[in-house]
């Protein structure tokens, strides 16, 4: 089964550091690694060595934490980058090169066949120089790549013997399920390598390919914690998580979920953003129940219409009551929370009241209790 065993590359402290409002001090990693090792992510991706003497020092710092999480780093497929990477005592080492049309005129402007040499020599040149390393070869911007490119591409470098994973990556966010579930299944295939997928969310689809890699066999998908990323980022921890809950809890039993919220928190408070009120699992809005139907029925039963449990993740369900849609057994919970007796007639009459005047603007959680409280025997 695809969704049972595959391992989450947490890429917060690489990918979420391209993230506009991203500046993560030395103890801000720490803390972050830290926090992701508790909720269990296999692995934990940071920035090149090659982008600043913090940047590098960091990895250090981290590495030297012990942490169960490997610990890897990111580069261009470079000599010079791989030297300092290994330098580092980084666990593993993704490498990556672009091959889409744009990226191979604009980026580093080599041809495919020069591609497949260059890998060979920063691959191999990693191989010798740390026989147990984990190696990953990635080739960025793959949707937009022609097929027959990457196909040349990916099998050379699963021909060298050299690397334990291969990496797709939606860099633009622009594949769709079905293109990623079918790219996936072909390297797996054609391959036997593990699979990593990486997917932007520029057009709103990188949890659902995420999902769908893993459908075509991926055993590895890349996440950063709220998304954070270039632009408006990739792949969400916790939208993840919400994604595979809800095919079955067991895929993500493996994980401290409680966590979850913690973890938001803190990139949200480190970026300087809110967590967005949609946010999967996190967001404020994200266990309200407000229709009088709803309430009804999440009162008598709570997976009538969730189907994640907030205790799960250590969140809570909130029945919204001060509004014109709400209804009598919202408000008879509100009063039986309070410890009050109310017959029902009186409570029909107290909801018509409520319906009434939030028509004119909704009442405060108080101004229920108020109109409660006045009216119990
Ligand atoms: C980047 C690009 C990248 C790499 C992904 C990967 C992308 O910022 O270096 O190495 O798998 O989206 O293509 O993040
Ligand atoms: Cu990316």
């Amino acid at each position: 089964m695809p969704f049972e065993h595959y391992s989450i590359i947490e890429s917060t402290l690489r990918e979420g550091e391209q993230f506009s409002t991203a500046t993560f001090s030395t103890a801000d990693k720490q803390q972050i690694a830290a926090m992701l090792d508790d909720f269990g992510v296999e692995m934990i991706e940071m920035t090149s060595p090659c982008a600043s003497p913090q940047s590098e020092s960091d990895i250090r710092a981290v590495v030297d934490m012990g942490l169960n999480a490997r610990i890897l780093t990111h580069i261009r497929c470079h000599r010079d980058d791989a030297l300092r990477a290994l330098d580092t005592g980084v666990h593993g080492v993704d490498v990556v090169i672009g091959t889409s049309p744009q990226l191979m005129q604009h980026s580093h402007g080599k041809s495919i066949r020069q591609i497949i040499d260059t890998a060979w020599d920063v691959l191999s040149f990693i191989r010798e120089q740390r026989p147990d390393i984990i190696l990953r070869f990635s080739t960025e911007d793959s949707f937009r790549s022609r097929e027959s490119d990457l196909l040349r591409v990916y099998l050379a470098v699963a021909d060298m013997g050299l690397v334990d994973r291969l990496g797709v990556a939606d860099t633009v966010g622009v594949a769709s399920p079905d293109q990623v579930e079918r790219l996936v299944g072909q390297l797996v295939r054609l391959t036997g390598l593990d699979v990593e997928f990486h997917g932007h969310n520029d057009s709103g689809c990188a949890i659902a390919n995420a999902c769908a890699a893993l459908v075509g066999g991926a055993t590895h998908i890349d996440t950063s914690v709220l998304g954070i990323g270039e632009r408006n980022g990739i792949t969400p921890l916790g939208g993840l998580v919400a994604r595979l809950y809800t095919l079955n809890r067991a895929y993500v039993e493996k994980y401290h979920l409680p966590l979850l919220p913690e973890l938001d928190a803190l990139i949200a408070s480190l970026c300087q953003i809110q967590i967005p009120f949609n946010n999967y699992i996190t967001g404020a809005s994200a266990f309200i129940h407000k229709a009088g139907i709803h309430a009804k029925a999440v009162l008598a039963d709570p997976t009538t219409y969730e189907a994640i449990n907030p205790a799960d993740f250590g969140m809570r369900r909130e029945i919204s009551i001060g509004h014109r849609l709400t209804g009598w057994n919202a408000v008879r919970d509100r009063a039986d929370q309070l410890g009050l007796t109310i017959d029902d007639d009186n409570l029909r009459q107290i909801t018509r009241r409520i319906k009434a005047q939030a028509d004119n603007a909704p009442l405060g959680l108080d101004e229920v209790d108020h109109l409660l409280r006045e009216n119990a025997r």
